[in-house]
């Protein structure tokens, strides 16, 4: 719109950065002199493709809530930044997860779409990930105000409902259709076709009776509702993805009370005593359900990691950086893993946590 500017300040800094940290890219002088009258003649400037990449790379290793960032350097870029339409950006974001997943070898890979900028802001995909498991809140009856699936998603599916979307089962592991916003107009559907989405069923491997819960998840966790901002640039849709750590799936989505909740009926299944808290039966059943996230990920050959090999390689990735004379942001709320914390080396101290550029910015949801 009338009036938007990219920040001048910003943009410098992260050019002198790029050039700082890529001396085969020569001399900045006069990049910096193009960027500032780009800016000043249009309101904003477009990146090179190594500025792009360099500066998703960069947003991920300043991503201080992410222990998965010793690989930073290996994130694959996809350039598509023409891309400016709901249909297409459906298409190119099922390409992503294509390419990412990979056959279960799982490549970290991150498609940026068109830039918020003076003709309007870019697209915004309404999903917080690419796959994302629908939840029904049950209207009325016994179990009225309960949530058939992912509770953390309930929102989301209400709005897929609205929109007309008809493809759920109304089962547990729906998974919900992208929801895309572009130009000023109401988000549309898309359809995730099945082949694009590579998911584990879970078993466990002292526990035959497991597999009969039918409990499944997906093999790649695709970031799709967070701001990459590069040099005073905001691309609002820039999915990214990695593998999983297998506690997000263990400890937390099929664990939370207000989430899948599985620890009372494993806790029952295992035969433990759940009338006592003492019997620390709530700790056993998130074992062995983790046994059964690594256990079943492995087993099928797709890509992921524990929480104590994932500790030793981000306090690896902390000594790389600090010897290259950089600061490594991190959040210890965030990056001690939420089982078996003191057991891992990242608990035992404290980190800097500067707010570093590039990164990827939070924002609020357009619904719910
Ligand atoms: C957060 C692991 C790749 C950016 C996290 C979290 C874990 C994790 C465990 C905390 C999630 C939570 O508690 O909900 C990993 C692993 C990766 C990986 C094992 C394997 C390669 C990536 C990539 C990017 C990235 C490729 C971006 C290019 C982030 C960001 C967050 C995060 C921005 C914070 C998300 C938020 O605020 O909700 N990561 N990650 N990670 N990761 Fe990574
Ligand atoms: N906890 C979320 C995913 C957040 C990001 N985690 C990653 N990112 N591993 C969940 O779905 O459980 N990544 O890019 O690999």
């Amino acid at each position: 719109k009338k009036g938007f500017r990219v920040s001048e300040d910003e943009a410098l800094e992260f050019i002198r950065t790029f050039y700082a940290e890529n001396p085969e890219a020569g001399s900045p002088g006069e990049r910096l002199r193009e960027v500032r009258d780009d800016i000043r003649r249009t309101g904003t400037y477009r990146h090179t493709v190594p500025e792009l990449e360099y500066g998703a790379r960069v947003a991920w290793r300043n991503s201080s809530r992410c222990i998965g960032r010793l690989y930073w350097r290996s994130l694959r870029v996809r350039d598509r930044r023409d891309v400016t339409t709901a249909a297409e950006v459906a298409a190119e974001s099922v390409r992503h997860l294509r390419g990412a997943t990979n056959g279960g070898r799982i490549r970290p890979v991150m498609t940026v779409f068109a830039p918020d900028g003076p003709d309007g802001p870019g697209p915004r995909i309404w999903n917080d990930q690419l796959i994302r498991y629908a939840g029904y809140r049950v209207p009325s009856g016994e179990e009225a105000g309960e949530v058939i699936g992912d509770p953390a998603n309930a929102d989301l599916t209400e709005v897929a409902l609205a929109l007309g979307w008809t493809g759920g089962t109304g089962g547990p592991f729906d998974v919900l259709p992208l929801v895309i916003e572009a130009g000023h107009e109401p988000p549309e559907l898309f359809e995730v076709p099945r082949s694009a989405i590579r998911e584990v069923r879970l078993r466990h491997p002292d526990h035959p009776w497991f597999a009969e819960l039918g409990l499944r998840w997906h093999a790649v966790p695709a970031v799709s509702d967070m701001t990459l901002e590069i040099g005073g640039v905001g691309y609002p849709a820039a999915p990214f993805n990695g593998w999983y750590m297998g506690t997000e799936i263990g400890a937390r989505n099929l664990a939370d009370s207000g989430r899948y909740d599985l620890l009372p009926i494993l806790g029952g299944l295992l035969g433990l005593d759940t009338t006592s808290e003492a019997s620390l039966w709530r700790d056993r059943a998130m074992v062995e359900l983790n046994r059964a996230v690594l256990y079943s990920f492995a087993e099928d050959g797709v890509a992921i990691t524990d929480h104590h090999t994932e500790a030793r390689r981000f306090l690896a990735h902390m000594e790389k950086e600090e010897r290259a004379g950089r600061v490594c942001p991190a959040d210890w709320t965030w990056i001690v893993p939420p089982m078996s914390g003191s057991a891992t080396p990242v608990f035992h101290r404290l980190y800097d946590n500067p707010d570093l550029r590039p990164n990827f910015l939070r924002r609020e949801r357009p619904y719910g």
